[in-house]
C-alpha cells in the first residue's frame, strides 16, 4: 500500500515508551506456531501497538478460546494477566473479567473456528453488549490446530490442499457484528504492517468492543492455490477502504490534508483516527453504508479491509450497568453488604 502522504513521517522508535518501558517489556515467550504463520506477525503488531501506547503490560488481560490463534497469547506481554479458555468461550470470561475489574485493558484473541463456529453464540452476546475489549479474530479459513478443516469463513469455492471445494457459504465477521450493533468493527492482513498497527492501536483507544477480524493466512494448511486466505490471494485481492493513520491522545502530530480528502475520527480517550479516503463516498460513521460495502466486495471476489464502522460514543456494557469504578474484589464490606437496618426494611416488606 502506498506510504500516507497527510502525516508526517514517524520519528525513529524511542528506546522506553511514555511510562519509562522498554519493548522487551511487552514481548512474551518463543512462539511454537509454524515459521510464516500469520499468527506471528500478528503477535509483533500486538507488542507495537501495546508498546506504542504505553499501555501498562499489568493492567492488561489477555483471554483467547482454543486454537493456534489462542495459543498466540504466550508470545506477547508475558508480564499481564492471562486466560486461555475452553474452546468458543472465550468471550463469557471476558465479559466476567471487564465487569469484575474494570482497571483492565481487556485483549481477546481468538480465531475463526474458535469464534466463527463452536464460540459464535457466545460472540454474538459479546458484541451486542458491547463489553470494552479489542477482539482479535486471527482469521485463516481452517481450523489449523486439528489439521486444517474448513471453518465457517472459508468462502464457498475455496479449496483444501486435498482438492476439496468448501460449498457452505462464508460467514463474514465483520458483517454479522455491524448487524448486532458493533460500536468498531475493522478488517486488516497480517501482512499489512501499517494498517494492522493503526487499526490495533484504535482498538486499545476504543471504549467498547473493538472487533479487528484480521486475515491470517496458514502456511501450513491453508496457503496453496485455490485458497482465498493465502498470502497471494489477499494480496492480490486487497481492496483498502481508506489509508489508516492513528494519532494517540498523548502525540500532538500536526496533520495537512486537501479538504474533502481525510476524515478524521476523535475516540473516546482523544486520540484521532486519519482516513485518507480512497473511496470517495465512504463514511466510516454510517453503518448502512459499511455493511452494502462488504456484501459487494464478496460478491466481486475482493478482500474489503480498513475501517468498516466506528461510533466512539456507544455506551458499553460497564456503562449501562453503572458498575463501580473499583476493582470487585477490593470493595469493602460496606459497598457489597445492605446494612442492617435496610434488610429489615426488606425483610419487613416480606411478612
Ligand atoms: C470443545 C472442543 N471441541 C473441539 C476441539 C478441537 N479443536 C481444537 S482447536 C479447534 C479449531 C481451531 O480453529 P481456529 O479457532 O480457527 O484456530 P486456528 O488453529 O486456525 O488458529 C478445534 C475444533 C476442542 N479443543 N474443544
Ligand atoms: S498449523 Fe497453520 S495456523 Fe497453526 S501454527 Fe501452523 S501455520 Fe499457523
Ligand atoms: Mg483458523
Amino acid at each position: 500500500m502506498a506510504a500516507d502522504p497527510t502525516v508526517s513521517a514517524a520519528p525513529a522508535a524511542p528506546r522506553v515508551n511514555r511510562i519509562g518501558l522498554p519493548i522487551l517489556e511487552y514481548r512474551g515467550g518463543k512462539s511454537t506456531l509454524c515459521a510464516g504463520c500469520g499468527h506471528n506477525a500478528i503477535s509483533e503488531r500486538i507488542v507495537d501497538a501495546m508498546f506504542r501506547m504505553g499501555v501498562p503490560p499489568e493492567k492488561v488481560a489477555k483471554l483467547s478460546g482454543i486454537g493456534c490463534s489462542s495459543k498466540s497469547p504466550a508470545y506477547f506481554m508475558s508480564r499481564s494477566h492471562a486466560f486461555n479458555t475452553v474452546h468458543g468461550r472465550m468471550p463469557s470470561v471476558a465479559t466476567g473479567a471487564v465487569l469484575a475489574n474494570r482497571t483492565l485493558r481487556a485483549l481477546g484473541v481468538s480465531g475463526d473456528g474458535d469464534t466463527g463456529s463452536i464460540g459464535i453464540g457466545q460472540f454474538v452476546h459479546l458484541v451486542r453488549r458491547n463489553v470494552p475489549m479489542i477482539y482479535v479474530v486471527e482469521n485463516n479459513g481452517v481450523y489449523g490446530l486439528t489439521k486444517g478443516q474448513f471453518s465457517a469463513t472459508a468462502d464457498v469455492g475455496s479449496t483444501l490442499k486435498t482438492g476439496e471445494a468448501n460449498r457452505l457459504p462464508a460467514i463474514d465477521l465483520c458483517a454479522l457484528a455491524l448487524q448486532l450493533g458493533a460500536s468498531f468493527v475493522a478488517r486488516s492482513f497480517s501482512g499489512d504492517k501499517k494498517q494492522l498497527s493503526a487499526l490495533l492501536e484504535a482498538a486499545i483507544a476504543h471504549s467498547g468492543t473493538a472487533v479487528l477480524d484480521v486475515i491470517s493466512p496458514c502456511v501450513t494448511f491453508n496457503d496453496h492455490e485455490g485458497s482465498t486466505k493465502s498470502y497471494a490471494f489477499v494480496k492480490e485481492h486487497d481492496d483498502p477502504l481508506q489509508e489508516v493513520s492513528f494519532v494517540p491522545y498523548f502525540e500532538e502530530i500536526s496533520v495537512q490534508y486537501e479538504p474533502g480528502s481525510v476524515a478524521e475520527v476523535k475516540l473516546h480517550d482523544g486520540s484521532r483516527l486519519i482516513l485518507r479516503k480512497l473511496e470517495e463516498a465512504y463514511d466510516a460513521t454510517d453503518r448502512v453504508k459499511a455493511q452494502t460495502r462488504i456484501s459487494e466486495a464478496h460478491a466481486k471476489g475482493e478482500v474489503l479491509t480498513g475501517l468498516f464502522f466506528v461510533d466512539p460514543a456507544a455506551p458499553t456494557f460497564v456503562d449501562l450497568l453503572a458498575l463501580d469504578d473499583r476493582p470487585l474484589a477490593t470493595l469493602p464490606d460496606e459497598a457489597l453488604r445492605p446494612s442492617r437496618a435496610v434488610l429489615e426494611e426488606l425483610m419487613g416488606e416480606l411478612r
